[in-house]
C-alpha cells in the first residue's frame, strides 16, 4: 500500500516531486487564510512559499480556515498540512505536460464549526500580522453592496460578538459568516494586543479590498462595537488585489498522477496551469512576506489590472460556460476551440470588454486577451463549463454588467455582451427546468427557478431574470437599449 504524505514520509517522495521551498516544521505562524479551497493552495501559499525561501525567513505558514465543513482539514490534517500541487501545461511540443511540487506553507487548519475559539484567538494574537481571504462572491454574505444584515449566519456572529461585549467573557460560538469571524477577531484585537493589521482580499470581486473593509465596518457597528470599528479604521489596511491563476476541481485521475509522480497518497492535492499573477496594492500596516520576490506585483492603483482581469478573462471565461454548456461542451477547452464561439468571444473581447479598459501599465490589452484565450485553449487542465458556470448570479454583475453599462455611456449597444447575458439566461432555463443535463448551481436558484418557470418566450425569458434587481442594477435594466439587445439575443440562442 501507498503511505501518505506527511513529515513522516516526506523524504521517501521521489526526486521528481519538488520539496517544500522550506522545512515547513521549521516554520511558525504569521497569518491566517479564511476559506481555504483549492485556489488558495495553488495560489497565495505557493507565492507566500516561495517568499519565505527568497528572503530567508520562516515566519509566514499558514493558519488557514475552511469556511463550512471539516473536509479540507480531515485531507490536510493527517498530512501535516502537506499537500500537491500538480501543474498541468504543454510541453514545446504542445503535448500535456505536468509536474509536481509540495507545499508546507499551510501550517494549520481549523473549521468554523467546532474550532471558531482557535480562530479568533489566533486572529487576536500580536504575531499574526495578516488575513488573506478566498470566500467566493456568495461567502460574503451581501445584499447589493451592503453586508445582507439578516443572513442567518451574519445574525449569529452579531449576536456572539454582542454577548461577548456585555459579559467580557470569550464567546466561541461557531461562527457563522466569513465577515462575522474576522470582525470577531478583529474586536478582540482592538481591545488585546491592538497590533495594526493587514487584510488581504484575493476574491474576483470589483475593488475587493475596500468592499471587506465597508463589510468589516458595518458589521462592528451593527453590533454596537463602534470602538472596535473605529480602532479598525486606524490600524487595519485593507489592500486591493488581482488574483489570477487557473485552478480545476481535482479529479481521480489527477490524484493517480500525482501518486505516480511522488510516490505518496495525497488527498489534499490541487490542480493548476502553470500561470499565476498576484497584483497587489501596497498599502499594509504592518509586515508581510516579500510577495514581490515570488513574482508577485506590489502597486499603488491595483484597479487597472483587476477590472482588465475581470471583464477579460473572467467575463469571457463565464460566457464560454454557458454558451459552451449550451453547445454540448464539457470543458473550457473544448468551448474556446469550438471554432465558431472562440470567433464570438474575441469579437466580445474586442468590440465590447477593450473599449472601456484602461490598459494597466506595461500591459497591450490585446496580447492579454491572446494570453488569456490561449490558457484557457490549454487542454491538459479539464476545467469543466459546469464548475465556471456556478454561482452565476454572483458572477455576472462583476464580470459582465459593468463592461454592458459603460458601452451604454459611450453610446454603444453592447450587443455581444447581451448575447453573454443571454447564454446565461438560457442556461438557467434549461438547467431549472431538468430538461437537460445542466446543473444550476446556485445560491439563489430558487429566485431564478421561479423567475423563468413557465416564461412563454425568449422575451419574456429576458424581462423577467432583467427584473431580478439584486442581479441587474436597475438603471442597465431600464435601459431599452440593453433590455431590447438581451431580449433578442436570448430569442436567437433559445
Ligand atoms: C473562473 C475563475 O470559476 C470561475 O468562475 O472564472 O475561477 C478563474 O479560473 C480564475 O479567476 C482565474 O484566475
Amino acid at each position: 500500500m501507498t503511505s501518505r504524505l506527511s513529515f513522516a514520509t516526506l523524504d521517501q517522495a521521489r526526486p521528481a516531486a519538488r520539496r517544500p521551498a522550506l522545512d515547513p516544521r521549521a516554520m511558525s505562524t504569521g497569518s491566517v487564510h479564511l476559506g481555504v479551497g483549492a485556489f488558495h493552495r495553488a495560489h497565495q501559499a505557493v507565492f507566500t512559499e516561495d517568499a519565505m525561501a527568497a528572503a530567508g525567513e520562516s515566519g509566514w505558514g499558514i493558519h488557514a480556515v475552511t469556511q463550512r465543513s471539516a473536509r479540507v482539514a480531515e485531507q490536510l490534517d493527517p498530512q501535516d498540512g502537506l499537500y500537491g500541487v500538480l501543474t498541468c501545461g504543454l510541453d514545446g511540443a504542445g503535448e500535456p505536460e505536468r509536474s509536481l511540487r509540495i507545499v508546507g506553507a499551510v501550517r494549520a487548519v481549523s473549521f468554523p464549526g467546532e474550532q471558531t475559539g482557535e480562530v479568533l484567538a489566533r486572529l487576536a494574537a500580536p504575531t499574526t500580522h495578516l488575513v488573506t481571504l478566498t470566500v467566493t462572491e456568495k461567502g460574503y454574505r451581501r445584499s447589493g453592496d451592503r453586508l445582507d444584515l439578516r443572513d442567518e449566519g451574519v445574525q449569529a456572529d452579531l449576536a456572539a460578538l454582542r454577548e461577548e461585549r456585555r459579559t467580557g467573557t470569550a464567546v466561541e460560538t461557531a461562527a457563522g459568516s466569513p465577515i462575522g469571524m474576522l470582525a470577531r477577531g478583529l474586536a478582540r484585537r482592538a481591545h488585546g494586543a491592538a497590533t495594526p493589521m493587514s487584510v488581504v482580499c484575493c476574491d474576483n470581486i470589483v475593488h475587493n479590498g475596500p468592499m471587506v473593509g465597508r463589510l468589516v465596518s458595518e458589521f462592528l457597528l451593527a453590533a454596537g462595537a463602534d470602538g472596535a470599528a473605529a480602532w479598525v479604521a486606524d490600524h487595519v489596511t485593507f489592500p486591493a488585489t488581482m488574483v489570477d491563476r487557473i485552478v480545476p476541481a481535482t479529479t481521480a485521475a489527477e490524484r493517480a498522477a500525482a501518486e505516480a509522480i511522488s510516490g505518496l497518497q495525497d488527498e489534499g492535492l490541487v490542480v493548476a496551469e502553470p500561470y499565476r499573477q498576484w497584483v497587489i496594492e501596497d498599502s499594509f500596516a504592518g509586515p508581510r512576506p516579500a510577495w514581490e520576490r515570488a513574482g508577485a506585483t506590489l502597486t499603488s492603483d491595483v484597479a487597472p489590472f483587476e477590472e482588465a482581469k475581470l471583464r477579460i478573462l473572467n467575463g469571457t471565461h463565464s460566457y464560454l460556460a454557458y454558451r459552451g454548456a449550451l453547445l454540448g461542451h464539457a470543458t473550457i477547452a473544448e468551448a474556446v476551440t469550438d471554432a465558431g464561439l472562440g470567433a464570438e468571444v474575441s469579437a466580445f473581447i474586442d468590440h465590447d470588454v477593450i473599449p472601456t479598459l484602461t490598459p494597466p501599465p506595461g500591459v497591450d490589452l490585446g496580447q492579454y486577451r491572446d494570453s488569456v484565450l490561449e490558457r484557457f485553449a490549454n487542454p491538459a487542465l479539464g476545467h469543466t463549463t459546469q464548475q465556471v458556470a456556478m454561482d452565476g448570479s454572483q458572477k455576472l454583475p462583476v464580470r459582465l454588467l459593468g463592461t454592458a453599462a459603460d458601452r451604454l455611456t459611450a453610446g454603444a449597444i453592447p450587443e455581444r455582451t447581451a448575447r453573454a447575458v443571454a447564454a446565461w439566461m438560457v442556461f438557467v432555463a434549461r438547467a431549472a427546468d431538468g430538461s437537460s443535463p445542466l446543473v444550476l448551481d446556485d445560491p439563489q436558484a430558487e429566485v431564478l427557478g421561479a423567475a423563468v418557470a413557465g416564461a412563454a418566450s425568449g422575451a419574456a425569458l429576458a424581462d423577467r431574470l432583467l427584473d431580478l434587481e439584486q442581479i441587474f442594477p436597475p438603471a442597465l435594466a431600464g435601459d431599452e437599449r440593453f433590455r431590447s439587445a438581451v431580449r433578442e439575443q436570448v430569442t436567437d440562442l433559445a
